[in-house]
């Protein structure tokens, strides 16, 4: 199963993790085929893996990916083997893991914007790690990686530029969530918005990466923070999260009520569903010289309606926000940092936590709204629905 021309593999072993076969389909925890690190990459025993919305668009068929392949982009772990090469890493080391790289060398890269890298964009979209090739198997059958992560597994081989090392303090379930909600949302507000102290913030969608950018907006100072959703669990998640006000976006129309609510129209306005409606309503809600954000990520070939007038006879800013924004090298120690201060209530994002056969389960959960954000971990479930529940 190695590809030929590679000497034998470092290790090869069965392990668990949940494949995708066929959009539609549910995901299948299987015992897969999964090669040791080759020069440049890192094995890596996953100690947590968040269950985020963006896995469900790939199930789903909104956003695509080489099939078969094994899920999960938010996660952290523990370093069990280093490729040749591979520096800034031994085994041992906690690490949280990155579903966007960057080569260091293309010219986004190089001005300060790493989120953007095409050259990542181009490896992580493949499935493939970067020589081309992957390291998952099953009865022979290639299987590729999600964006060079694939955490919803017992192991991953990743590049080395996937992990980044983490204090040996930070919980395991909160280092994943950072990997990808948590970077994510705040990042959309610190770092793509730079959300002004005094100002007033809107979040459609206050699942788990809208939930981060409420922490990120509160974080920044924002003296407003308005959650809207159609879930009232959600809303009250956002309050515990430090949303000043709410609107049930069932009930009411969130636009009329944001712009009641703030006088004119919100500062800034982020969309965090994915639904080209909820642009179109982010930018409407916004006051003159205002800025929206699109976070969400709409299927593919969708379109959204912008007021073309309004956007120049009112100055708004309409803007995307991919990973936050981030630099990973940066913002991670950052925000690992703020929470331990107690300034980013990242705790309080952990709904709960089932085992890695439960994906099923946690995502029913997910899209049942019960759970603002929850974690697999690793080993087969003892039954019960869940291996901890927090609320
Ligand atoms: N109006 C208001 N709220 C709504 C509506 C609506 N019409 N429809 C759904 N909602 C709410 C839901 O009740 C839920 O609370 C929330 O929107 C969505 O939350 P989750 O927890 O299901 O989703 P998240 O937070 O895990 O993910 C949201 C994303 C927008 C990030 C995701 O869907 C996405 O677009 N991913 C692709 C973008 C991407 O790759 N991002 C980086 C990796 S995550
Ligand atoms: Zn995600």
């Amino acid at each position: 199963m190695a590809a030929t021309g590679h000497r034998a593999p470092s290790y090869d072993a069965a392990m668990q993790a949940a494949v995708l076969y066929e959009p539609g389909r549910r995901l299948e925890v299987v015992d897969v085929q999964l090669e040791g690190p080759r020069r440049g990459e890192v094995r890596v025993r996953i100690a947590a893996a968040g269950v985020c919305h963006s896995d469900h668009h790939y199930m789903k068929g909104d956003l695509p990916t080489p099939l078969p392949v094994v899920l999960g982009h938010e996660g952290a772990g523990i370093v069990e083997e280093v490729g040749e090469g591979v520096t800034g890493v031994v085994p041992g080391d906690h690490v949280v893991l990155l579903w966007r790289t960057s080569c260091g060398r293309c010219e986004l890269c190089s001005t300060g914007r790493p989120a953007l890298c095409a050259v990542s964009a181009q490896q992580r979209s493949s499935g493939f790690l970067d020589d081309g090739t992957s390291r998952l198997s099953r009865d022979g059958v290639e299987i590729r990686h999600l964006l060079g992560v694939s955490c919803f597994a017992e192991q991953a081989v990743v590049p080395g530029n996937a992990v980044l090392k983490i204090p040996d303090d930070v919980p395991m379930a909160i280092a994943a969530l950072a990997g990808c909600s948590v970077m994510t949302g705040v990042g959309a507000a610190v770092n793509t918005a730079r959300v002004a102290p005094g100002s007033s913030v809107l979040v459609i969608g206050a699942g788990g990466v809208g939930l981060s950018v409420i922490m990120g907006a509160v974080l920044s100072g924002a003296a407003q923070v308005i959650a809207v959703d159609i879930n009232p669990g959600k809303l009250e998640m956002a309050r515990g999260l430090g949303a000043t006000d709410t609107v049930d976006a069932s009930a009411t129309d969130p636009v009329r009520a944001v712009r009641e609510m703030t006088r004119g129209g919100a500062d800034y306005a982020f969309e965090v569903i994915g639904l080209p409606e909820a642009i179109s309503q982010a930018v409407r809600s916004l006051r003159p010289g205002g800025t929206a954000v699109a976070v969400g990520v709409a299927r593919v070939g969708a379109v959204a309606e912008i007021n073309a007038l309004d956007l120049v006879l009112q100055e708004k800013t309409l803007k995307g926000s991919l990973y936050g924004s981030t630099r990973p090298q940066q913002d991670f120690p950052r925000l690992f940092e703020l929470y331990r201060r107690g300034r980013l209530p990242l705790d309080r994002l952990l709904s709960r936590e089932f085992r890695l056969d439960e994906v099923n389960e946690a995502y029913d959960a997910m899209l049942a709204g019960t759970t603002a954000r929850s974690v697999l971990l690793p080993g087969a479930s003892t039954g019960g629905g869940g291996a901890r529940s927090q609320r």
